[in-house]
């Protein structure tokens, strides 16, 4: 398989800056190297750079910090993030999480293309699910979910071309959802699994359902996976840590999952502010997270 790493330093999502740092972390910690060693071979198409942005305080929403470099974000990985899935397996290397608002759009464009449907894996503490209209932050990097459901108030951003079922969208991880958020989930069809889910039943019941409902339905499957979705101890590389994460294991686990199922097409590296880590630890981890979800196995298991 071929490996695209797009570069997307996008740190317009929220105020605290750093996740700029992100491709080059990765980079510097062996993505490439990791995924040569597994036999496939890598592309690294360099960074996106994004047309030029107006000025933050945008007239149609000032509330929201930055929206217009984030249109212009979701503009340039929408166009890069198609063409990295026709080349073949996109890895995007983030920046914040409002990277998400274009790599998505852009695999379900190239999906839409292959006539097969999209489905996301969201691992995150936060659900990522506010609009322009509900957040009370306006950090756009906790809207991205919300814009591929087609929920309304992103007038802004490009229009949807390729919207997600509910269904279609499985969030792992979930430990710090807003209250217009919750609202939604608990009246929608996304399957979402909260960390006490997890510390009741384990992750692999949950996530096998979602595999199987993804295979059944001839789907693409992108993964999504926020840095916080590990538990800060491990992961401390993120601006805002939430306790009670996904442990080491219970991470590697979930890319082995998938990685058995065959059914993962792209991937988001999104959050890690290489700023904030210590020695390079949650760059590493999140690197050996991308190698276990591409085929690295600790132990050959027999069949
Ligand atoms: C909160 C908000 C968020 C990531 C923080 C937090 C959102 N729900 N997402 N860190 N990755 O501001 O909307
Ligand atoms: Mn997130
Ligand atoms: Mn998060
Ligand atoms: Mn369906």
């Amino acid at each position: 398989m071929t490996c695209v790493l797009v570069g997307a330093p996008v740190d317009s999502g929220k105020r605290r800056q750093g996740c700029k740092m992100g491709p080059d972390a990765y980079r510097t910690a062996g993505l490439e190297e990791a995924l040569r060693s597994l036999g496939h071979s890598v592309h690294d198409s360099g960074n996106v750079v994004p047309r030029p942005a107006n000025e933050n305080q945008d007239p149609r929403n000032p509330a929201l910090h930055a929206l217009d470099e984030n249109v212009a974000w979701t503009e340039g990985l929408i166009a890069a993030g198609e063409k990295a899935a026709r080349d073949g397996f996109p890895i995007f290397l983030g920046g914040d999480h409002a990277m998400s608002l274009g790599t998505i759009a852009g695999v379900a464009a190239y999906a839409k293309a292959e006539g097969r449907p999209l489905f996301v894996l969201w691992l995150d503490a936060h659900s990522d699910i506010h609009t322009p209209t509900t957040t009370q932050s306006g950090n756009l990097h906790g809207t991205a979910v919300a814009y591929h459901l087609g929920m309304d108030g992103f007038d802004a951003f490009p229009p949807l071309e390729n919207p997600i079922p509910q269904d279609h969208v499985c969030m792992i991880g979930l430990r710090s959802v807003d209250e217009p958020e919750h609202q939604f989930l608990a009246g929608s069809d996304v399957m979402a699994i909260d960390m006490r889910a997890i510390d009741e039943q384990g992750i692999t019941g949950p996530l096998t359902a979602f595999l199987d409902s993804v295979a059944a339905a001839g789907g693409m499957l992108h993964v999504s996976l926020d840095a916080d979705f590990l538990d800060p101890s491990i992961a401390p590389a993120v601006g805002t840590t939430v306790p009670g994460g996904a442990t080491f294991r219970e991470a590697h686990l979930v890319m082995e999952l998938v990685c058995d199922s065959g059914l993962a097409t792209s991937l988001d590296l999104a959050e890690l502010n290489p700023f904030l880590d210590e020695r390079g630890k949650t760059a590493t981890l999140m690197v050996d997270l991308a190698a276990s979800l591409l085929g690295r196995r600790v132990f050959d298991r027999p069949t």
